[in-house]
Order: structure tokens, then C-alpha cells, then sequence
């Protein structure tokens, strides 16, 4: 039995990798270490959380003596690392807390590892999971690779990107054997709705005005989470120590033909009139320091491990919709309380 420590398995993308992994790996104990955060949702999890494999810590990655004393408790073969603080506008508010989580939480997994992993460095992994930011911004032409050169702009970004920068130092100094990806936009269900994609379902649904930060022309490349999800088991797998591997799903949108395209399945779903859920775009103030272009070139996966992704967009954002619509205890409860006072700072006293 192997043991796997994934942090942050309650949150959007983690909680896709835990249940792959619980799912798929019978023979591996998972351990979601998971802090429940505004972010974190046990919720998540429902479908597995009684599965014999599977079992959650709540914890802080911050707390240096918490994440020894879990790694002196289990012996874990390996930890793929997602918890963060992941948004960009919050991250703009309060960038001490980016700095807390993404680079000191980061560090005190290098250290508990290293220090358990002393004396067999090649027989356990760290995978760290980043992000396409760190990479900065494009103009209009040309593709992140894995070895474009930092060149982060938001708190998120740099926080993500010291943090990259930490791992790779844990390998080149002390031989940690770590894998890292930078993965694009995510998209797909357990996506919490401060992100613009769930954000607008939930908006259009309740026929509040959808906000467009400037004139809706910053272009993001959009992948369908459980595609990520595959790609983090293929890389943890199969990836030799202190690679990297850039994730994407080859599928460019302007934010605003996104939401177009958004508000038309949307009136279909809702019995709606076509275009009367796009009356409900509103541009509004500009996101500060707001990267123009981000796109992805993953052909390094798929050469090296055959990875490609499974939908087409349409047809991903439509099953997407159909969740949300179908899941509206899941939308309530993640909107009700905090998530208020949070939309109220960042959109209505703005
Ligand atoms: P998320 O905000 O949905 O989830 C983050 C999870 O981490 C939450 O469950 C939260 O409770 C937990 N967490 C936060 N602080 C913690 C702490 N101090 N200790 C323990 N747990 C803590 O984020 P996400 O969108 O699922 O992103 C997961 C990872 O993937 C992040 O590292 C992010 O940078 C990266 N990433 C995200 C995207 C995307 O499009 N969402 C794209 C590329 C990379
Ligand atoms: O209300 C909004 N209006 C708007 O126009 C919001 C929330 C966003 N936007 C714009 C900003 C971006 O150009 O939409 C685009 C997408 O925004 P987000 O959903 O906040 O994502 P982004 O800032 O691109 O970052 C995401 O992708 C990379 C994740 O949140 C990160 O965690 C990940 O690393």
C-alpha cells in the first residue's frame, strides 16, 4: 500500500485529483490535508469520502510544527501539492496571505519531505502543482513553453512563482525528486464561483448583471479540469525527477465571446429568449495589472506521455452549465455567509 499525501483536495482542482486517485489507485491511501479555507469544501468529496482508501486531515501548510508531526505520524511515498491561495483579485487585496500559503506552506512541505525523505531521495515524489501566471503575459502571438522565462504580475503570480522556484532549488540543491506542471485556466464542476466562469453561471441564473473587467479582451486558455486531473496522474507517474511540464488545452478565449457563448447555452437551459441573458454584461473596472494573453504549449506532454485533452469546449462549458444548474445546494451553500461580504468589496462598493 502506498501512501500519498495531496494537499488542497478539498478545493476545486484538488478535490478532481483525489477522486481520481481514490478511484483509480485501490491500492494507494490518500490523505487530503486540506486547511478549509473559504475555498475548501468537504462537499467536494461526498462520492468518495467513505472509500477504505481514502482519509482527510484537516490542517494548515503554514503551521511548521503541524506538517512534522504529521510526516514523523505517516510515512508518506509521496505528495502532490495543491493548496493555495489561487485568486487573482483577492490576491490583489491581500497579498500577505499569498505569501504565506503558496511560499511559506511550500517550504515546510520541502522541509518535512526532505528531512523523512533523506535517505532515498529517488524512491518518493513531490510534485508541485503551478500555474501558466508565472510565465507573465503575451502579446498577441506565440505560446508559454517550459522554458519561457518568469515573469509574474499579480501577488498570485509571484507567490506562485517563488514557490516554483523553491522546489526546483530543493531539487538542484538537495536532490528532492520533484516534478513540477503549469497548468492553464481550469474550468468544469466544484469550481468556486468568484472565478469568472462560475461566477457568471451564477450571476446569469439569478439575473445579476455578469462583470467584465476592462473590454473583455484578455484572452485565457481554458482546460477542462478532469483533463488536469489525468495530466497530474500521467506527470506523478511517469515524469523524470526535476521535469517540468506545461498543461493547456490548446483553446484560446477572449473573455468576452466566452461569455457570449455562455449566455447562449444558458438561455437554452433556462428557457430563455435568445440574447436576453447577454443583456446582462456589464464592463466594468479593470482587473490592476491584468495579464492580456496567456496560451499554452503542452506538445512536450504529448510526446512524452501521450497525454491529450478529451473535450471540446462547447461541449465542456455545457456540461459545466448543466452542473451548476443541477447542483444549486452545492451554489447556495458556497454563496451564502462570507462569499457576500466578499462580491459586496470586490464588485458593488468598487
Ligand atoms: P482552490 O482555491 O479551489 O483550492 C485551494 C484549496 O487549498 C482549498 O481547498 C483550500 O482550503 C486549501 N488551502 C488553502 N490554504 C491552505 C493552507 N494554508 N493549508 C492547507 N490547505 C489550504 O484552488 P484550485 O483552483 O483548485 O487550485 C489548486 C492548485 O492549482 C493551486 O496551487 C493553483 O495555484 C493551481 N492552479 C489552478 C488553476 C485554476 O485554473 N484554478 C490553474 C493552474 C494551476
Ligand atoms: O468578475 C470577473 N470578471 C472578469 O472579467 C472575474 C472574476 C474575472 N474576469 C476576467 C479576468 C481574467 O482575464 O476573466 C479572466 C479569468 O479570470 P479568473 O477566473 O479570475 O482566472 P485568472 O485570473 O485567469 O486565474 C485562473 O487561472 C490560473 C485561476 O484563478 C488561477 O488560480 C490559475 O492559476
Amino acid at each position: 500500500m502506498k501512501k500519498i499525501l495531496i494537499t488542497g483536495g478539498a478545493g476545486f482542482i484538488g478535490s478532481h485529483v483525489v477522486r481520481l486517485f481514490v478511484n483509480k489507485y485501490s491500492n494507494y491511501e490518500i490523505v487530503n490535508l486540506d486547511k478549509l479555507t473559504y475555498a475548501g469544501n468537504l462537499a467536494n468529496l461526498r462520492d468518495i469520502e467513505n472509500k477504505p482508501n481514502y482519509r482527510f486531515v484537516k490542517g494548515d501548510i503554514v503551521d511548521a510544527a503541524f506538517i512534522n508531526q504529521l510526516f514523523a505520524e505517516n510515512q508518506f511515498d509521496g505528495v502532490i501539492h495543491l493548496a493555495a491561495e489561487s485568486h487573482v483579485d483577492r490576491s490583489i487585496s491581500n497579498p500577505l496571505e499569498f505569501v504565506m500559503t503558496n511560499v511559506i506552506g511550500t517550504v515546510n512541505l520541502l522541509n518535512a519531505a526532505r528531512n523523512q525523505w533523506k535517505d532515498n531521495f529517488s524512491a518518493h515524489r513531490f510534485y508541485h502543482v503551478s500555474t501558466d501566471e508565472v510565465y507573465g503575459t503575451l502579446g498577441e502571438t506565440g505560446m508559454f513553453t517550459e522554458t519561457t522565462a518568469y515573469d509574474p504580475h499579480s501577488p498570485y503570480s509571484a507567490s506562485k512563482a517563488s514557490s516554483d522556484h523553491f522546489v526546483r532549488a530543493y531539487h538542484d540543491t538537495y536532490g528532492l525528486n520533484v516534478v513540477i506542471s503549469n497548468c492553464s485556466n481550469n474550468y468544469g464542476s466544484f469550481h468556486f464561483p468568484e472565478k469568472l466562469i462560475p461566477l457568471s453561471i451564477n450571476n446569469i441564473k439569478n439575473n445579476k448583471s455578469i462583470p467584465i473587467y476592462g473590454k473583455g479582451e484578455n484572452v485565457r486558455d481554458w482546460l477542462w479540469v478532469e483533463d488536469h486531473a489525468r495530466a497530474i496522474d500521467l506527470i506523478y507517474h511517469k515524469a523524470a525527477a526535476g521535469s517540468t511540464y506545461n498543461i493547456g488545452g490548446h483553446n484560446e478565449w477572449t473573455n468576452i465571446d466566452l461569455i457570449r457563448l455562455l449566455c447562449k447555452i444558458m438561455d437554452k437551459k433556462l428557457n430563455r429568449a435568445d440574447g436576453e441573458s447577454a443583456k446582462l454584461i456589464t464592463f466594468v473596472k479593470d482587473r490592476a495589472g491584468h495579464d492580456l494573453r496567456y496560451a499554452i504549449d503542452s506538445s512536450k506532454l504529448q510526446k512524452d506521455l501521450g497525454w491529450t485533452p478529451s473535450l471540446q469546449f462547447e461541449e465542456g462549458l455545457e456540461k459545466t452549465v448543466d452542473w451548476y444548474l443541477s447542483n444549486e445546494e452545492w451554489l447556495n451553500n458556497v454563496t451564502s455567509g462570507d462569499y457576500k461580504n466578499y462580491y459586496q468589496a470586490q464588485y458593488v462598493k468598487r
